[in-house]
């Protein structure tokens, strides 16, 4: 059990190269016949929002809208797939044991569509009429945005659609999601943009642009082909976009996006709804996903089931599970917190990029949740592997190794 989790588990190399490019993928999830299986069921229940959360009221308009928002949360077949442990292993191994999902979304393309604009997302006020943001990070926190997984429910090829990344182009925002963009679905397939036609689902991403003269650097772009079943993880500040769909198959392109976060996060802190697209919804009925380790924050509001009573398996901390103590697993996701690439208890603080601001904020963390003076400086910078400074902070603290 133990060891078939590990193999899940982003390795070292993969973890490196998802900071240094700000993605990493694809990588198999279904065959594509296993796929193409789900989504022929899954087609007609799409179509039924009896019991969807957002259902109802004004959800529906232009070609994404509120409707097609959390259906992982009436759908078992979703509930199932955010769950995945192909999945949850890999983006805890990048966010920490403990974990999240908040939203997931589906992205058609139908043949004939334009592509979908180049964008970043830190906060998610980007669409949202109230401009309140919706996901809100520790105050301390080096990171924004989320992670999100995308999947390729039909094929994506550039012919249909794929992503398109500027690998590397993660780490600063091209755009202020504080601005506001207008929402016209007329210009909905009739912009062109540098000889593509683009846009966001009735909005002009330009319109956030913190230089009106700035243009994405698409010289740098990659373009993500994924065959059916496959799925690419990426952090939602990565400048992505997406090629249009020629038409030239009837097949239209659909992805599916979960998006994850550490249950230290606050999700929706500022709203009891949401109003994008042209459309609103309540969030009466929304919840959180807790799909690894646990929720030690209690600031989130969370559900463990879906409408139907489905109920969302949780994976044992990852980082829990293999062997390593509350203290050791704690540390390691607050070292990525805190921006450092930690894959395991052998990792040195300094060596891995610490330094003396973040190793101010580790002391602080650690007296935050051990107590005072459990983590004296000198102790730190004299033993700075992080299985010596758990074991500095347990023997301080009195937590059990
Ligand atoms: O599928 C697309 O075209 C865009 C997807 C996207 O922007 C996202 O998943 O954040
Ligand atoms: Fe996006």
């Amino acid at each position: 059990m133990i060891e078939e989790s590990k193999t899940l588990q982003l390795s070292k190399e993969e973890l490196a190269q998802f900071h240094r490019d700000g993605y990493i993928g694809p990588f198999d999830l279904y065959e594509p016949e296993e796929m193409a299986a789900h989504l022929q069921a899954l087609r007609p229940k799409l179509l039924n929002t009896k019991n969807a959360i957002y259902s109802g009221g004004r959800t529906i308009s232009g070609s994404t809208n509120l409707s097609n928002y959390d259906r992982h949360l009436d759908i078992d077949f979703l509930a199932e797939h955010i769950t995945r442990p192909e999945i949850v292993d890999r983006v805890s191994s990048i966010l920490g044991p403990d974990t999240l999902c908040w939203r997931s979304e589906f992205f058609p393309k139908y043949p004939g569509d334009e592509g979908t604009d180049w964008h970043q997302a830190d906060n998610f006020s980007n669409v949202a009429g109230s401009k309140h943001p919706q996901i809100v990070w520790p105050e301390d926190a080096e990171f924004g945005g989320t992670i999100t997984v995308w999947t390729a429910f039909t094929e994506a090829s550039v012919d249909m659609g794929c992503l398109q990344f500027i690998p590397g182009s993660h780490k600063s925002m091209n755009y202020d999601e504080s601005k506001s963009m207008d929402y016209n679905p007329d210009l909905i397939n009739k912009v062109d943009k540098d000889g593509v036609r683009r846009g966001f689902f009735g909005y002009d991403y330009r319109q956030l642009q913190k230089d009106p003269n700035w243009t994405p650097d698409e010289a740098n772009a990659v373009s993500q082909v994924m065959r059916q079943g496959q799925f690419i993880i990426f952090w939602s500040t990565l400048m992505h976009a997406s090629h249009p769909h020629l038409g030239l198959t009837d097949n239209m392109r659909l992805g599916f996006a979960g998006r994850y976060l550490p249950t230290s996060v606050h999700v929706y802190p500022h709203s009891d709804s949401l109003a994008e697209f042209g459309g609103s919804a309540s969030l009466d009925k929304f919840g959180n996903v807790l799909v690894s380790g646990q929720d030690n924050y209690g600031h989130n509001r969370f559900v463990d089931s879906t409408v139907n009573g489905y109920r969302f398996p949780v994976r044992e901390g990852s980082l829990g599970g293999f062997g390593l103590s509350d203290v050791q697993a704690w540390l390691l996701g607050t070292c990525r917190e805190l921006g450092l690439p930690a894959q395991d208890v052998n990792a040195n603080f300094f060596e891995m990029g610490g330094t003396s601001l973040t190793a101010v904020k580790l002391i602080a963390k650690a007296e935050q949740n051990f107590g005072e003076d459990v983590l004296p400086p000198e102790d730190l910078y004299g033993r700075s592997t992080l299985r010596d400074i758990a074991a500095t902070i347990e023997s301080n603290s009195g937590a059990s190794a």
